[in-house]
């Protein structure tokens, strides 16, 4: 027997969702009545969930089959028709998102903090993606935050936990739970965007490759698609198997959190290709023999290539990057003829273009990298679209990246991370760089040209949405420039992230160091920015 309770609640400072829906520690989730208000507050920001379908899924970790249970029970309470819910309450992130729109479904709850670690001292995090399969936009957004500050009760279900293991349909209530395998229909998408048949070849051929699913949720998929499917060696995935802790790491895939990968692609016996990928699956870090290839030039090398893949042949319609991204994807585009939009940080400012098709490809400099086949990043795809290139081009990662900066320049690019910063401290750089926004171009600094300063705000081509205070951006003669914004993913201080670019055109100096090659641009952001006196810092936390 079931029966809908009705709960008494009052509202929970800070539920506001940030870059990518609401993170916390997973202890302050776990806190009374956390999770419960914020859903009440989704449901109750979106308009209700009477007579909808949902998709429900997770990455897998610290909490997430319990906060899944509560959601069934709130949907069912609120009187959902359906609830499309990943077998173990898994489903990647772009899977999830492949899902609401392959069903139909009216949105989907994802549980997940992306690449922020997990387990009982973790994040964990909630996120609410809209029926065209992307992440709310601030205009949603904004609604559930006012609800949870309004909320006032919440409704869910008495019942048992509903088994979730093994596919099939179930009632709860009057609400139907349809059980899903959470790899198959994502696999089925990946067969019909690329030419698996040239992939297979590849490998037979003798091509090796690594990748690291980091203990995250991405390895049943690597698994079934790399391996069973295109016939990669076994072993070809590790850190495979899902852990609700991910094995104690950090579900980061780049250089630094994919240590063990990078020592492997650097060293004497490495692998011709090297990926990882996060936490929820929606990154990606791709890493040739012996060569890194940065999340900017990774979006700039796969436009350049695009039409090698099947769905992509016919060309692209557009492409789009954050606004910190570097500027390479702008070059390609421009040698194609096609608009290259600057987005803010956050995957949900790409949706109205994609939905608009005005652009095929979006990426970003955090290790994002995705396209119109569903409405987030997705770090399988972009693994496979680097083998279906290389498959077709016949020829390894460091020879690409030689022919792509001879053809369009090379962009020396970095992020250095500063982490857990006092707040206060945080937003005190930030205003002391606004201060100078207006008296900045023209001068020099540290022996740098300014020619352009401004605080970034966006104008949706769309819909006519304008998001401001997206971060403060500084450019220099001859194409180099410095961005600073606060992170929106941290639960802990806050995070300042300095990105740094300069171009190069000479071949000659194409085999830098990065932070060599960008000295000049980080002296520039110690000048305007007094990063080590004002975060009491020497050094940046994480460079990538
Ligand atoms: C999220 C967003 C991305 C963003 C990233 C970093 O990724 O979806 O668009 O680039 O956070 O954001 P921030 O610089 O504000 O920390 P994910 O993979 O964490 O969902």
């Amino acid at each position: 027997m079931t029966h809908i309770r009705t709960v008494p609640t009052e509202p929970i400072e800070g539920q506001k969702p940030g870059t990518s829906g609401l993170r916390k520690k997973t202890t302050v989730f776990q806190s009374h009545h956390y999770l419960e208000n914020f859903i009440q507050s989704i449901w109750n920001g979106i308009g209700g969930v009477e007579g909808k379908t949902l998709v429900l899924g997770g990455d897998g970790r610290h909490f997430n089959s319990q906060a899944a249970q509560v959601v069934l029970r709130m949907a069912a309470a609120s009187g959902a028709k359906k609830v499309i819910v990943g077998e173990r309450a898994l489903l990647s992130t772009p899977a999830a998102s492949n899902l609401i729109r392959k069903r139909g479904a009216d949105g989907g709850i994802i549980l997940s903090a992306s690449h922020n670690p997990g387990g009982p001292e973790g994040d964990f995090g909630v996120k609410y993606n809209a029926g065209n399969g992307g992440p709310a936009p601030e205009g949603i957004t904004d609604k559930i935050f006012e609800a949870t500050k309004t909320i006032t009760e919440f409704r869910i279900l008495d019942s048992q936990d509903v088994g979730l293991a093994g596919t099939g349909t179930v009632m709860l209530g009057d609400m139907e739970i349809e059980i899903v395998d959470p790899v198959a229909d994502y696999a089925e998408l990946m067969k019909e965007i690329f030419d698996f048949d040239a992939i297979h070849a590849l490998f037979r051929s003798g091509f090796t490759m690594r990748f690291d699913a980091m203990h995250a949720v991405t390895g049943p998929y690597a698994r079934m698609i790399l391996e069973e499917e295109l016939g990669a060696g076994p072993g070809t995935v590790i850190n495979a198997i899902p852990l609700p802790d991910f094995g104690k790491g950090h579900p980061d895939p780049n250089p630094i959190w994919a240590k063990t990968l990078m020592d492997e692609m650097m060293g004497d016996h490495a692998p011709d290709f090297g990926a990882a990928s996060d936490g929820d699956g929606d990154r990606n870090m791709i890493v040739g023999k012996h060569c890194y290839v940065t999340p900017s030039d990774s979006l700039a090398v796969l436009a350049a290539n695009a039409t090698l893949v099947p769905a992509y042949a016919e060309g692209l319609k557009g492409v789009a990057r954050s606004m910190p991204t570097s500027g390479a994807v702008d070059r390609v585009a421009e040698g194609l003829g096609i608009d290259c939009y600057a987005t803010p940080t956050g995957w949900k400012f790409f949706g109205n273009l994609l939905d608009a098709g005005r652009a095929t490809l979006c990426g970003e400099e955090s290790a994002g990298t995705g396209s119109d086949h569903v409405r987030e990043k997705d770090g399988l795809w972009a693994v496979l679209f680097w083998l279906n290139v290389l498959a077709r081009k016949q020829c390894l990662v460091a020879e690409l990246m030689d022919a792509h900066w001879k053809e369009y320049g090379r962009n020396y690019y970095s992020r250095h991370d500063y982490e857990g910063v006092d707040s206060e401290a945080a937003n005190g750089l930030m205003d002391h760089v606004r201060e100078q926004l207006g008296v900045l171009p023209g001068n020099e600094v540290a022996g740098m040209k300014v020619t352009s300063a401004e605080e970034f705000a966006y104008d949706d081509p769309v819909d006519g949405s304008r998001a401001e205070k997206q971060g403060l951006q500084i450019g220099f003669e001859g194409g180099s420039r410095l961005v600073l914004r606060l992170s929106g993913t941290g639960t802990e201080g806050a995070t300042l992230r300095v990105y740094l670019e300069k171009v190069e055109t000479d071949p000659a100096k194409f085999a830098l160091d990065p932070q060599v090659a960008l000295a000049p641009v980080i002296a520039a952001a110690e000048a305007i920015a007094g990063i080590k006196t004002r975060t009491g810092r020497d050094a940046p936390d994480v460079i990538t």
